[in-house]
């Protein structure tokens, strides 16, 4: 007994240690569970320092007691008077449903455990099985620490009553299952988006997710599902089977939109329907040319209708659109290297013009955004030494430079370092930008 309890203090205090060198960053088993997989959440921590807790989190049976190190730990085994018995340890019912993906993760020490002898470590399924995730067999050595494990949960466990046990045979008065830290994570619920068209037809539908992270096509009629909260725009084609795009129906006929862009926050299964009709007068198709001059490294974003979210378009993006629909096309303000100077519809520039267009289409229209080169002071359309006297102008006498260069603004072209003001902060970007252009 003794001499297992040295070992045991021992195994605790290189445990300790180990953990004490971490004790300020998060759990490792934190990041090993959530490298490359932004979102997931917790779903179940056990962390044995709380006995009311333990007794809420856990069911047990047999020699399963929580055990005081400096690590908290939850014990199976030893042996009581050397009878051996099962000693499991059973988790409350764990909510894992509509989850794409799930993780457990635990710790684990081996103490005095004989070679040969195992660790059982399950999950409930919907079918009322018990399926294994692992079964540490020990090699009868002392363990140097705590060691990590972690495990995917299979499919059959992702649902809403899903349990984890812990099961050992244990044999001896020397046999003990340090557990600690428990943890199950699951990537976050999704939810099913149903695509309809009306009537049925088949209809490309773009797909956008408003976080920038993807786009795509996604033929209706069709399902997709995403993670809850995603937030959507979609984009119909303006015209499917030889008809003509009339509005959306969301959830039912119940709600409506008449633009054929729409943005929505998934929460729950969600219905959409894209109605079509034959072209009523003046609404015929068209084609409309979007794009930067010169070719920016940011891209243009289309909305159409009024709602404020947009599709992103490449430099040179040709829409399909309808007559007489409203496009609202956002051009970024400023890139690295080019700031937003105006925009020129049909060939007629806007003045003054900010960065979000709204136009009504009337026709094969061409919505160009124009950019001039940050720093060119000069408007000459390169950036050079002949900037740099002219750059010093606007920066100590804005009125001369205001005189010399009425239509530009100092501000747009000077403000390098695009804090709002030009001023001597701006002078070591401009130097670089002028040496790297
Ligand atoms: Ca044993
Ligand atoms: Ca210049
Ligand atoms: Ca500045």
């Amino acid at each position: 007994m003794d001499v297992s309890r040295a070992t045991l203090l021992m195994l605790l205090a290189t445990g300790a240690a180990w953990w004490a060198a971490r004790a300020d960053e998060p759990g490792a088993a934190e990041r090993a569970s959530q490298a490359g997989r932004a979102g997931w959440r917790m779903v179940f921590k056990s962390v044995f320092n709380d006995a009311r807790q333990f007794e809420r989190q856990w069911q047990h049976s047999g020699n399963v007691r929580l055990a005081r190190g400096l690590q908290p730990a939850v014990q199976l085994g030893p042996a009581d008077e050397g009878a051996a018995h099962a000693a499991e340890l059973l988790s409350r019912p764990l909510d894992c449903a509509e989850r794409p993906a799930g993780e457990l993760s635990y710790w684990l020490i081996a103490d005095g455990v004989d070679p040969g002898e195992a660790l059982v470590v399950e999950v409930l399924t919907a079918q009322g099985e018990w399926t294994l995730l692992e079964r540490v067999i020990s090699d009868g050595r002392s363990a140097s620490g705590p060691a990590l494990h972690v495990r995917r949960l299979p499919a059959e466990a992702l649902w809403g009553q899903t349990r984890v046990r812990f099961r050992a045979l244990v044999d001896d008065a020397d046999d003990r299952w340090l557990i600690s830290r428990v943890e199950l994570r699951a990537a976050p619920r999704e939810v099913t988006l149903e695509v309809n068209v009306r009537p049925a037809l088949e209809a490309d539908i773009q797909v956008a997710l408003l976080d920038g992270s993807e786009q795509f096509t996604l033929l209706a009629p069709g399902v997709r599902r995403f993670p809850a909260a995603t937030r959507l725009y979609l984009l119909a084609p303006p015209s499917a089977g030889g008809l003509t795009f009339s509005h959306w129906l969301i959830d039912g006929p119940g709600r409506f939109e008449s633009a054929r862009g729409l943005a929505l926050v998934l929460a729950r299964r969600t219905r959409l329907t894209a109605v079509y009709r034959a072209a009523p007068a003046g609404q015929p198709e068209t084609l409309v040319n979007v794009y930067a001059a010169p070719a920016i490294e940011a891209r243009l974003l289309v909305g159409v209708g009024a709602g404020g979210a947009y599709l992103p378009v490449a430099g040179d993006g040709v829409l399909p659109c309808l007559m007489g629909e409203l496009l609202t096309v956002a051009a970024p303000r400023r890139t690295a290297r080019y700031v937003f100077e105006r925009w020129v519809v049909n060939g007629q520039p806007l003045t003054p013009s900010g960065n979000v267009l709204r136009h009504e289409i009337i026709g094969t229209d061409v919505l160009v955004a124009e950019y001039a080169l940050l720093g060119d002071m000069n408007d000459d359309g390169v950036l050079d030494k002949y900037d740099v006297d002219v750059f010093l102008l606007a920066l100590v006498d804005p009125d001369a430079y205001r005189q010399h260069y009425p239509q530009l603004d100092r501000l747009r072209r000077g403000d390098i370092n695009g804090d709002g003001q030009l001023d001597v902060l701006d002078v070591e970007p401009f130097v670089d930008l002028v040496l790297g252009g």
